[in-house]
């Protein structure tokens, strides 16, 4: 039985991982998290103070984070400015959050000796032509595109200079997009999702031939509990499911699975710098650690996101709205 410290346990996949360890170890968690506009206490309702405790505060603020590291036996680190969208409006706190935080995280994972597993993205590693036949692995060259990926790959960066200089006990893993109950509706699936229930048509960037390689959240929970027991210190980890899929085939997927006939969408403004491909070989994780993904059907996983959706309202509609009027400034 471990005390596990996850940071951004209240957003998207850090609530999806605390849910995952109650349900599958005797660890306890200690959330650190600081509520932005994507956290929610409400993500983690249901599960027991005896096993699981929110700690509301800064991943930069040194004070706040140093004894919540030194009290624990590992650090599952999720917190992160991680919208793509925002970070092209301002980059800001992407550097304060991803950088900064990751970097006061590491400080403090040196000064208690404390095993780190640093959560990262494969949008690090740029994107893929549409015919590519390779896909990314632990040896791609690091090439991010937005200012949200650019962090997200200093960040990683610091981890493996930590781990070289200081003896840091780290492991990063770098995943593909991620689809789930908890997304924030600022992002592509729950966004659709919510449009379809509210009666507004789903929003396509360009022409959505762009390609998104998805996962569970729930196997990328397992899969990090994974690389947090057997994986090597200092290692690199892909996350992925073969999950690859236009945008465009992920709309009308959407809109068939909620009755409305497969072109009731529109093409709207694309994003700026818009990456074509992320798609991930996790066969190293798969191999050298044995995981595997439980959710191999996306249709099935994606019809019951969307009943998540319909039966938990209340949970998405206070930040429905304004996510549509910053969209609606931008033409999208
Ligand atoms: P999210 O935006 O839903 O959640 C982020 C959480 O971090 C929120 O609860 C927020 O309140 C918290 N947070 C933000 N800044 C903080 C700070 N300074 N101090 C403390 N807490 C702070 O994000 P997500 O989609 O759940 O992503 C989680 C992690 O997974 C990120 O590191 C992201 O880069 C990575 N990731 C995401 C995906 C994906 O598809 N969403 C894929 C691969 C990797
Ligand atoms: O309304 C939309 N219409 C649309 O066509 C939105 C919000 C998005 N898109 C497109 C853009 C992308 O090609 O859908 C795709 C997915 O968009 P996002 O949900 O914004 O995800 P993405 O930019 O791919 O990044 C996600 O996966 C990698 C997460 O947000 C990141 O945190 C993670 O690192």
């Amino acid at each position: 039985m471990r005390t596990l410290l996850v940071t951004g346990g209240a957003g998207f996949i850090g609530s999806n991982f605390v849910h995952h360890v109650v349900e599958h170890t005797d660890d306890t968690v200690v959330v650190l998290d600081k509520l932005t506009y994507a956290g929610n206490r409400a993500s983690l309702a249901g599960l027991s103070g005896d096993r699981v405790r929110l700690v509301v505060g800064d991943i930069a603020d040194a004070a706040v984070v140093d004894p919540l590291v030194a009290d624990a036996d590992a650090v599952v680190h999720y917190a992160a400015e991680s919208h793509n969208d925002n970070s092209l409006h301002d980059p800001r706190p992407f550097l304060d959050t991803n950088i900064i935080g990751t970097y006061t995280l590491l400080e403090a994972a040196r000064k208690y000796g404390t095993r780190f597993h640093h959560i990262s993205t494969d949008e690090v590693y740029g994107d893929l032509e549409l015919d590519d036949p390779e896909r990314f692995t632990e040896h791609t060259p690091y090439n991010p595109s937005s200012p949200y990926s650019s962090t997200k790959a200093g960040s990683d960066l610091l981890v493996r200079a930590w781990v070289r200089s200081f003896g840091v006990q780290a492991t990063i893993s770098n995943c593909s997009n991620n689809y789930g109950p908890y997304q924030h509706v600022e992002k592509f699936i729950p966004r659709q999702i919510t449009n379809v229930i509210r009666g507004i048509r789903p929003k396509l960037y360009g022409a959505g031939e762009n390609v998104r390689d998805w996962i569970h959240a729930d196997d990328h929970s397992s899969a990090v509990l994974t690389i947090l027991d057997k994986g090597e210190i200092g290692q690199t980890y892909l996350i992925g499911a073969d999950g690859e899929r236009t945008n465009k085939a992920v709309v009308e997927l959407i809109l068939t699975l909620m009755g409305q006939p497969q072109d009731a969408y529109d093409h709207v403004t694309d994003r700026a710098g818009h990456d074509l491909r992320y798609a991930i070989d996790s066969t190293k994780l798969r191999t050298e650690l044995g995981w595997t993904p439980r959710f191999q059907d996306f249709e099935a996983g994606l019809a019951a996101t969307i009943d998540w959706y319909r039966e938990n309202e209340a949970w998405w509609a206070a930040s429905k709205d304004g996510v549509e009027a910053f969209y609606a400034t931008k033409g999208q």
